[in-house]
């Protein structure tokens, strides 16, 4: 399976994203935890050039926490504003405006200095559909400023929020790059459900998740679905085995092996098998 998304409107917030960057005194990417490395645009830097960039780590409920951290670790060392963020129980949000005073420092002072006390510090919030913008911009807020929703895709226009006087957030369209060069990044996209999922054939998906997680973390799998099956198990089988254990079944005894592909995609997204990292900062060396 080989997966690609990139409808018009991403093109659309691309050309917006550099427009408006003028307007902005600063980036702050908003990364999946769980996908470091493959929820990074390679867009995002060329488009950004010199402003100051923050990285957000968000969903860190659903990764690995030793993970986060090295990540975390990994992105201050390259002189990255790192935060950690984990936007169903606001842990972490409160770290987010120290550290753009900390990243704006510079410009602060300088307004200081010319008695431009108060003027507000504007920045824009980027990151690949469905990473959670929309309702990292409302834990800041505490209010229901921007729409957010559990499917990529749903913040159609920028838009700007207001925290207080001092602090303008810009909230903007989720996007994606015209061509995924590593397969595998496209794959985890799909898993974690930043690809709209009528692209992706939902069997194909949840049979390719199945294998990775039994064969990374089989006792996850094995606790959740009851099975028993070799190491090395196709995706396949691992979806049949678990349809099978859950009495899902269709005429003549065969296993409904789509409701089966649904409920592990919702089980997973959802958090129910645990919490996992699928990358680790040595990806950059590979
Ligand atoms: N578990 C968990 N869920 C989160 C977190 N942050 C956001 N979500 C959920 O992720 C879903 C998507 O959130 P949005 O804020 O709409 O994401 P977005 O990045 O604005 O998406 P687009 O506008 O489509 O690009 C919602 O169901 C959120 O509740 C988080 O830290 N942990
Ligand atoms: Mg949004």
């Amino acid at each position: 399976m080989n997966i690609q998304w990139y409808p018009g409107h991403m093109t659309k917030t691309r050309r917006m994203i550099e427009a408006d960057l003028k307007l902005v005194d600063g980036v702050c990417e908003i990364l999946d935890a769980r996908i470091p490395y493959s929820s990074r645009n390679p867009d995002i830097a060329a488009i950004c050039g010199n402003k100051p960039r923050m990285v957000i780590i968000n969903r860190i409920d659903m990764a690995d926490p030793k993970q986060t951290q090295r990540w975390a670790d990994f992105f201050r060392a390259q002189g990255l504003f790192v935060i950690q963020t984990d936007c169903k129980s606001r842990r972490g949000i409160s770290t987010f405006q120290p550290a753009v005073r900390a990243m704006l420092r510079e410009k602060l002072e300088r307004y200081a200095q010319k008695g431009q006390i108060g003027r507000p510090l504007k920045l824009m919030i980027v990151g690949i559909p469905n990473v959670g913008k929309s309702t990292f911009i409302n834990q800041v807020t505490g209010r229901k400023s921007a729409k957010a929703e559990d499917r990529p895709g749903v913040t159609r226009g920028k838009q700007w929020v207001n925290v207080d006087q001092g602090l303008l957030l810009l909230d903007t369209p989720g996007i994606l790059w015209p061509r995924f060069e590593d397969k595998a990044v496209g794959m985890k996209l799909a898993y974690t459900g930043a690809v709209k999922d009528d692209v992706v054939d939902k069997e194909a998906l949840a049979s390719a998740l199945l294998e990775m997680l039994w064969q990374r973390y089989p006792d996850a799998v094995r606790e959740r679905y009851k099975i028993d099956m070799p190491a090395d198990a196709p995706g396949w089988e691992l979806l049949e085995a678990c349809g099978r254990k859950r009495g899902f079944l269709l005429a003549r005894g065969e296993i409904n092996l789509e409701r089966m592909a649904t409920v592990l995609m919702d089980e997973y997204r959802g958090g129910k098998l645990g919490r996992f990292t699928f990358e680790g900062p040595e990806i950059y060396e590979q």
